[in-house]
């Protein structure tokens, strides 16, 4: 059995309502570069993603459609699976609310609650949001409508069971006020505990009224909410009280869930109060991230203005997309998305920082030692403070990813690039190059560089993982994976007589004047 730490990360399992968009390409992309950065740091990681298939809102979009809910989910959840194929996404498992390995646990754990007396049957009378899939108490509403997208809700009458949530509120609170990264970031963390301690009632769930959905092992009239039924894909697909609990045994609990700002309500209240009920652990970390909204407002798949990932990943290239994602959102905080702004991004930092610090050295290593370098000389001039920053940027970026600043992790692996290529004009390599005498010093220099590029590009490979394909024969290194690894970053392991070679530009520069702005 390998001993390596293990680390669970997930992303919320998105509606299939409709397509995704590039908010949704957000997170499962920020979830991605967590799970390969772990990865590469030695750990044995889960990572899952997956469909949230049932409930009111996907029954009414079917029929509007004349479809059959499961043909029509069918053909959405294809085109998740495709989207993230083409964004690189490298999770261990997808998981289908549909599936019978998940059916049989959501049952089994609704069986206990009732069991153990904290499911009970009574009647729903209040409000709900079907596009949130959420109740509401008159009282929470605003202006009438849903409080979280402002949308107009249902007026609900039916019988339902409920799940007596406010006899675990208590406990949930100490539990967040115990736990500092319990919620991250620390807004959220405060919205939470002002949440619950505005008071908070037991929850519905289940409904009559339609049946897509899960049905209640015992009282086959009522479908287990979709809420519910979601959230306990974190375990099933883990295989939870199966037979084979293999995975569930060695990754649960998660080490973080990582969802939009909009269900971090969800995630720290209502799953981990399941999760006491049952007795299992809590989630150590449940990460809510900022919106990427449009200067109309939030994308919403209902608004219909959004932004399809596949005709920007067809247009820019896939890391350039990723790039452009995990670099544009602050941690936390919202961020716009526009063309403009995107193609600003990867003509500054892919095309004329990192990309041209590839391409100018590569050049001129080839141009002057035949694409051969050697050995470096004793350190001169502004080579300590490069070395010193190359030195210290995996550490740096580590502290950030811990505390899961992507955006910031990343600006540190550029600044890098950056210094590299502020310190090549600072010793001018070509002029080194017109002395016959200074060939030793014009060696040290573009070697120095060359073992930037290679830090840089072990470290950039989580955000953009088609990089490194294109990057290591440019380095000579395709077949040195010992150079490649974290473990690796550390100065002057690029070795003496390796031979660079010259390629196509990286990222070739966009002409901004091309964009087709509405
Ligand atoms: O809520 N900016 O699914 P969903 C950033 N099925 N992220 C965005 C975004 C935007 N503009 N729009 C959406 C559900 N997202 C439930 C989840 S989990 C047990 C069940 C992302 O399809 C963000 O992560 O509505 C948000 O939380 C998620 O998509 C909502 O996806």
């Amino acid at each position: 059995m390998s001993d390596k730490k293990t680390f669970y990360i997930t992303t919320p399992i998105y509606y299939p309502s409709d397509k995704l968009h590039i908010g949704h390409a957000y997170t499962t992309v920020a979830a991605d570069a967590m799970a390969r950065y772990k990865r590469l740091t030695g750990y044995d990681v889960w990572f899952l993603t997956g469909s949230d298939e049932h409930g009111q809102k996907i029954e009414r979009s079917a029929r509007e459609r004349g479809q059959t809910p499961l043909e029509y989910v069918d053909k959405i959840v294809a085109g998740f699976q495709n989207l993230w194929q083409k964004l690189n996404v490298s999770n261990n498992d997808f998981i289908r609310t549909t599936e019978e390995r998940h059916k049989r646990v959501v049952q089994k754990i609704f069986q206990k609650l009732y069991d153990q007396g904290d499911i009970y049957k009574s009647s729903y009378e209040g409000w709900y949001c079907t596009p949130c899939e959420t109740f509401w108490t008159e009282g929470r509403l605003e202006e009438g409508n849903c409080p979280d997208c402002g949308r107009p809700v249902e007026l609900l009458r039916e019988e339902s069971y409920f799940f007596k949530m406010s006899k675990y509120a208590d406990r949930m609170l100490k539990h967040i006020e115990d736990n500092p990264d319990f919620i991250q970031p620390v807004s959220r963390r405060n919205e939470m505990v002002s949440f619950i301690k505005s008071g908070l009632e037991d929850l519905c769930v289940s409904r009559t009224t339609f049946d897509w959905g899960i049905q209640v092992p015992f009282d086959p009239k009522h479908v287990i909410y979709v809420w519910v039924d979601a959230l306990t894909n974190y375990i099933s697909a883990l295989g939870y009280g199966e037979e084979h609990d293999e995975l569930y045994q060695k990754y649960w609990p998660a080490d973080i869930h990582l969802v939009g700002k909009d269900i971090v309500r969800f995630h720290t209240i209502i799953w981990p109060m399941i999760l006491m009920a049952v007795d299992l652990p809590l989630p150590k970390q449940v990460v809510g991230h900022g919106w990427l909204l449009l200067e109309s407002g939030k994308m919403s798949k209902s608004k219909g203005n959004v932004v399809d990932p596949l005709v920007l990943i067809d247009k820019y290239g896939v890391d350039a997309i990723r790039y452009y994602l995990l670099r544009e959102l602050p941690f936390g905080a919202d961020g716009y998305y526009s063309e403009e702004a995107l193609v600003h991004r990867i003509n500054q930092d892919l095309a004329n920082d990192f990309g041209n610090l590839f391409n100018r050295t590569c050049a001129m290593v080839y141009k002057y030692f035949k694409g051969q370098l050697e050995a470096p000389g004793a350190p001169e001039g502004p080579d300590a403070e490069l070395i010193e920053l190359a030195e210290k940027t995996p550490g740096a970026v580590e502290d950030l990813m811990e505390r899961r600043e992507i955006s910031n992790a990343l600006a540190a692996i550029l600044r890098l690039a950056g210094r590299a290529n502020k310190y090549l004009e600072e010793t001018a390599p070509w002029a080194l190059a017109k002395d016959p005498e200074k060939q030793g010093r014009l060696n040290t220099v573009l070697y120095n560089v060359a073992e930037v590029l290679r830090i840089a590009t072990v470290m950039i490979t989580p955000f953009m993982p088609g990089l490194p394909g294109r990057a290591w024969p440019l380095l000579g290194m395709e077949d040195r994976p010992e150079l490649q690894g974290w473990d690796s970053l550390e100065w002057g392991k690029l070795p003496g007589g390796t031979v660079l070679k010259r390629g196509e530009p990286l990222f070739p520069r966009i002409d901004p004047a091309t964009l087709e702005v509405e």
